[in-house]
């Protein structure tokens, strides 16, 4: 009865069709372009491939300080204690604890 009115739903159809093509091309720029922001940000936004030492394991005598006795018990190294050791006082608090290196992640 009408001829032409199939065809122009069939073209009205695929017309719509890249649409969601385009959308979908979008997102993926978006997605690419964010992958590879966090990947430039990676190696300046903290190192992942370690954990800060748990300060809990170091204080055992929970006393509030690590010290050297404490830290050498955790197998940190000498030099690293005394590097750590801003103050000088023979031992660390929690400030100068928390920007020991990192321990390997398991
Ligand atoms: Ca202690
Ligand atoms: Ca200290």
């Amino acid at each position: 009865m009408h001829p032409f009115s199939r065809s122009t739903l069939e073209s009205r159809g695929r017309g719509n069709a890249s649409a969601p093509l385009r959308r979908r091309l979008a997102w993926a720029a978006a997605a690419l372009i964010a992958c590879a922001a966090a990947q430039a940000q990676a190696p300046t936004d903290g190192p992942e491939d370690g954990v800060p030492p748990p300060w809990e394991l170091y204080d055992t005598d929970k006393d509030g300080y690590v010290s050297a006795e404490e830290a050498e018990a955790q197998k940190m190294p000498a030099s690293v204690f005394r590097s750590l050791d801003m103050d000088r006082d023979g031992r660390l608090n929690r400030e100068e604890f928390s920007v020991a290196p990192l321990l390997p992640a398991e």
